[in-house]
């Protein structure tokens, strides 16, 4: 049995999936537990668990110290916080954000007389409570308030807190996820090209996948290059030797009667890079043509 007495109280405004599946584990890890939802009927089994419900979200953030927030969007938070006293409140949003958001929301909360930090989550909802999934949340914003909280808040999920800077945890989150999207772009593509084929994507699933996992560390060189200035440290496959080889991958997909239209903006970026006289470099030069 564990001592609830012992255990800093929590206060939730959002059951929705993800919003469950975190009260979920306050409760089994013996925090004691207010949640509300604008549709009371999603707390009825977190009641039935132990958590205490709120009528409104002034009175659960009156409720604790210590307020997390998970809801749809940037106007569901702003909504549902307008009417609440966040004075003298540990206020930590976990609801997805851009960082501009995020960092005027750190002001916004501040000028209320809370501290805030904000939160990315690098997760599903399956994966939160269960370590060995590997699902984590970024933090971002005040560093003493993460201290003060840091064991509440690894109850869910890992945590890597990534600066003062509130906007750096909904940066962090953005651009893993949009790494992930270009990975799954670049699996599209591949699964089009065998589509017509008498191949079983079942059977190219694991070499994608261990393709995937192979090509990943690629990411430390770029960012030791970056650091370095020297894109021509450590190269393997030379830009000119890569971007000679694209037609192949173009006439591979005309064969195949797929659009290359995921692949060549990317192929695009590269022929620049080369066009400036930067043949002996790696693939990192694309980056400076993306920042504007
Ligand atoms: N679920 C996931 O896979 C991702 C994983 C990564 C992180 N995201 C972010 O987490 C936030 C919450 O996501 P969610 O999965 O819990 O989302 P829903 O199940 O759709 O629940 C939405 C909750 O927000 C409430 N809500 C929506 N609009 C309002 C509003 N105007 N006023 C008050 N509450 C609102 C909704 O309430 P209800 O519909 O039950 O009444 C739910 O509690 C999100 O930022 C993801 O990007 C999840």
């Amino acid at each position: 049995t564990q001592n609830t007495a012992e255990k800093t109280p929590v206060t939730l405004l959002g059951l929705g999936a993800m919003g469950t599946a975190l009260a979920r584990t306050w409760l089994a890890a013996g925090h004691p537990l207010t949640v509300w939802n604008r549709t009371p009927a999603r707390a009825a089994a977190l009641a039935a668990e132990g958590a205490r419900v709120a009528d409104s979200a002034a009175a659960a953030v009156a409720a604790n110290p210590l307020i997390i927030v998970c809801l749809l969007g940037d106007a569901s938070v702003e909504e549902v916080l307008a009417g609440t006293d966040l004075a003298r409140r540990d206020l930590v949003n976990l609801t997805t954000s851009t960082p501009a958001r995020a960092r005027a929301r750190a002001e916004w909360a501040r000028q209320r007389g809370a501290r805030y930090l904000d939160g990315g989550i690098m997760a599903v909802p399956p994966m939160i409570g269960l370590p060995e999934a590997g699902g984590y949340v970024f933090y971002s914003g005040s560093p003493e308030l993460f201290e003060r909280h840091r064991e509440t808040l690894a109850v869910p999920a890992g945590t890597t807190y990534v600066g003062e800077d509130a906007s750096f945890a909904a940066l962090h989150d953005v651009a893993l996820l949009s790494a992930m999207y270009g990975m799954f772009a670049g699996a599209a593509h591949a699964f089009a090209l065998i589509r017509k084929e008498d191949i079983d994507p079942a059977a190219l699933a694991p070499l994608l996948a261990d393709w995937l996992v192979a090509m990943a560390p690629a990411v430390h060189q770029t960012a030791d290059q970056l650091r370095s200035g020297d894109y021509t440290k450590g190269v393997v496959s030379s830009l000119a030797m890569q971007v000679a080889g694209t037609p192949t991958f173009l006439n591979t997909a005309e064969q195949q009667g797929v659009s290359p239209e995921l692949l060549s903006p990317y192929f695009e970026l590269m022929r620049r890079r080369l066009a400036e006289g930067s043949g002996e470099e790696d693939l990192t030069g694309v980056i400076d043509l993306l920042v504007r």
